[in-house]
């Protein structure tokens, strides 16, 4: 197995820097690169990443998407004075040259394909390039919006090259469009592009009419072209999980890309003065998690803009921390996305849903009338008032010293959560160090609600096992747990029933496979969601969910119940605790299985307690090896999910999304206005 992550930087790149008063591009520092790198040092990161050194690209790499011509003109800024450089850089919107912005544009590219070169020729499995200049606005003839050259458009044409690389999917979570890549993939269907950005319908830079959701690619590059546009600011951890659910996942998972990379933008992060967004830097975690489920782990994190320092670099600590496998820190704020963050995502769908299975049958309408259009209109008709610029800039210096404050306090919140160390894996025979006077206490539980099942002292000495192992991670010793049993349905009863003892407040069981036995549901306690081939009799509640869900003998469908309504439901849900049950008869497929656990690492701390059924012996090894971290995620290839089963998880989300909102990704139109 690949592990491992490459960190690609070099202080040189802090050489690049703007010579003259221009309040557009003041935000630009050479400090962006050095504030990440340092605190990557205070958080001793930067020793657990390979070095991988930079170089400069050459100028076949920088053809691959510029022309000769505008190579030559940026070549030729490296002789100039300020004056000159100040007439060029003024042909551009947002753009500034220096005597080293040539060197270090090259440096930027060449570290790019470093770092694909690391993770293709498998020295790491992923990694991340700190860089600049940044590069997704610019455009084959073009700098654009503090962009030189296309970093990561040219990673990917480099990647397909020398690789043979087939498909790769750049994921853009920087706040601004970048327009530069869409320009170069349009028409291009090897290269999904996918861009989240704040448009405020079209007023915000750089106000493109094609920044909009219905930009979905041209000729034989439509449907590979995915624009999610932001039209309010203060979007939160919640709109963006909620996107990454409903829209990126699914179509990512169809996909099925050989090599992702991620045009990775901070200034979509809480207290930038650009974005003005809410994100806390543990999304980004989950963000990079989830992307390391795809492409076999291969994964390039470039940098793009990011402009709040603390921000920026306590989100780019969370991305390499994530990268390098550390558990995830829970995702702070409420779990429900924002109506405008809804209409925007019923929008992409609605535009994608001749291009992407996953979407088909959905029968969704571009909504016309935007509710934030509405109040822009209003806000025009009342005047707003308008802001005196000094006055702006007071308050936004404001506004950042107190998200250095929060973030100061927050980053010690979540990571001293921190679990311990990793798993401990037993078999029900085996005997576990139990303290004295926990025994008595675990033999009462067991005599109490499983004495009719104790027929042997084998037996006892099994579910007390179980017990010991729960309790190593009830209280916090180990992370995760794993238990073979005889009887799952005894057991996970069992199991639950010790969680409620122990007063936790919140717990998840996924049991997998069919239950032959009622869990008793103390309200809000436990969410129960049951995957079986059998159609339950029972209705759904919001507290116990049946899902009839069989599992095709070939390829993978379940990526579609996973993002479609497990994750939202458990995101929604923010467990303390998960317990993991596969029994017998399981219909759900070993990869789903697996996937599924993977997954489920991004709640709870990753405390995962895993009941396996005795007959399921491969399943055992794998999932113990999963949460030993000894294998890297491979689930199988996607095959689309029957019409029936797509079905099924739109009524079920249409079922339960007043109780659990993170399911929430459309609007119901009223009959009149379709
Ligand atoms: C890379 C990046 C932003 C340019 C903003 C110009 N560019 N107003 O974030
Ligand atoms: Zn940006």
């Amino acid at each position: 197995m690949v592990s491992g992550t490459a960190l690609v930087y070099d202080d040189e790149m802090t050489s690049h820097k703007l010579l003259w008063e221009d309040p557009i591009c003041a935000i630009e520092i050479p400090e962006r690169l050095s504030s990440c790198f340092n605190n990557l040092q205070r958080y001793s990161l930067v020793e657990r990443c390979l070095a991988v050194p930079v170089r400069e690209g050459t100028e076949d790499e920088i053809t691959l998407v510029h022309s000769l011509n505008y190579l030559e003109v940026v070549k030729n800024t490296q002789n100039m004075d300020e004056e000159e450089l100040h007439k060029v850089s003024t042909n551009y919107d947002a753009v500034f040259f220096h005597p080293t912005t040539y060197h270090c544009a090259k440096l930027a590219v060449g570290a790019t394909l470093q770092l694909v070169d690391a993770v293709m020729s498998g020295t790491t499995c992923n990694g991340m390039a700190l860089v600049r200049p940044p590069g997704h606005h610019s455009q084959k003839n073009a700098a654009n919006g503090f962009c030189v050259f296309n970093n990561v458009a040219i990673a990917a044409k480099y990647a397909q090259r020398k690789y043979g690389v087939q498909r790769v999917l750049i994921v853009d979570w920087d706040v601004h469009h970048g327009q530069g890549i869409q320009y170069i993939f349009e028409e291009d269907p090897s290269v999904l592009y996918f861009s989240w950005h704040r448009f405020e319908h079209q007023r915000y830079w750089p106000s493109l009419r094609e920044s909009n959701y219905d930009a979905v690619g041209r000729g034989k590059g439509m449907g590979f072209n995915i624009n999610v546009p932001w039209n309010k600011i203060g979007m939160k951890n919640s709109d963006y999980l909620a996107v990454f659910l409903h829209v990126l996942l699914p179509v990512a998972f169809e996909f099925d890309p050989e090599l992702v990379l991620v045009s990775a933008g901070y200034d979509s992060g809480i207290g930038d003065p650009e974005g003005q967004m809410s994100a806390t830097p543990e999304c980004f975690a989950h963000l990079t998690h989830f992307l390391m489920h795809l492409a076999k782990g291969k994964l390039c994190v470039v940098l793009e803009g990011g402009y709040h320092l603390r921000s920026l670099s306590e989100s780019v600590c969370m991305t390499i921390k994530t990268l390098l496998g550390d558990p995830l820190p829970p995702l702070s704020g409420e779990m429900k996305p924002c109506f405008s963050a809804i209409e925007s995502m019923h929008n992409v769908r609605a535009a994608h849903q001749s291009y992407w299975k996953c979407l088909s049958y959905e029968d969704l309408t571009p909504l016309k009338n935007l509710s934030t259009k509405l109040c822009q209109l209003e806000q025009v008709q009342t005047g707003v008032p308008l802001v005196d610029p000094q006055e702006a800039g007071k308050a936004n210096n404001d506004e950042a010293t107190k998200t250095d404050t929060f973030l100061e306090l927050h980053m010690k919140d979540i990571l001293s959560l921190e679990p311990p160390a990793r798993t401990s894996v037993a078999v029900a025979e085996s005997n576990v160090d139990l303290d004295n006077g926990d025994i008595d206490e675990l033999n009462a539980i067991v005599r109490e609600f499983a004495g009719g099942f104790v027929k042997e002292e084998k037996d006892l000495n099994a579910l007390r096992n179980m017990l010991a192992i729960l309790e190593k991670i009830v209280k916090k010793k180990v992370t995760s747990g794993l238990v073979v049993s005889r009887e799952t349905s005894v057991s996970s009863a069992l199991a639950l029933k010790y969680c409620h003892n122990q007063r936790l407040q919140k717990v998840l069981c996924i049991f997998i496979g069919e239950m032959d036995m009622n869990i008793d549901l103390d309200d809000g306690k436990v969410l129960l969601i049951n995957i079986c081939g059998k159609q339950s009799e029972q209705a759904n509640t919001k507290y116990n969910i049946s899902l009839n869900w069989k599992e095709d003998a070939e390829g993978n469908t379940f990526s579609s119940v996973l993002f479609g309504f497990i994750l939202p439901v458990v995101y929604s849900y923010q467990p303390d605790l998960m317990v993991l049950v596969v029994g017998s008869n399981q219909t759900f497929g070993t990869n789903g299985i697996l996937l599924l656990i993977s997954l489920l690492h991004g709640l709870a701390q990753s405390r995962i307690f895993a009941l396996i059924q005795d007959t399921e012996v491969q399943l055992l090894e794998d999932i113990s090896k999963l949460l030993m971290g000894d294998i890297s995620p491979c689930f199988g290839t996607y095959t689309p999910a029957s019409q029936e089963k797509i079905q099924m998880i739109k009524k079920l989300r249409e079922q339960l999304q007043q109780e659990w909102e993170m399911l929430q990704c459309s609007v119901k139109v009223p009959v009149t206005e379709k």
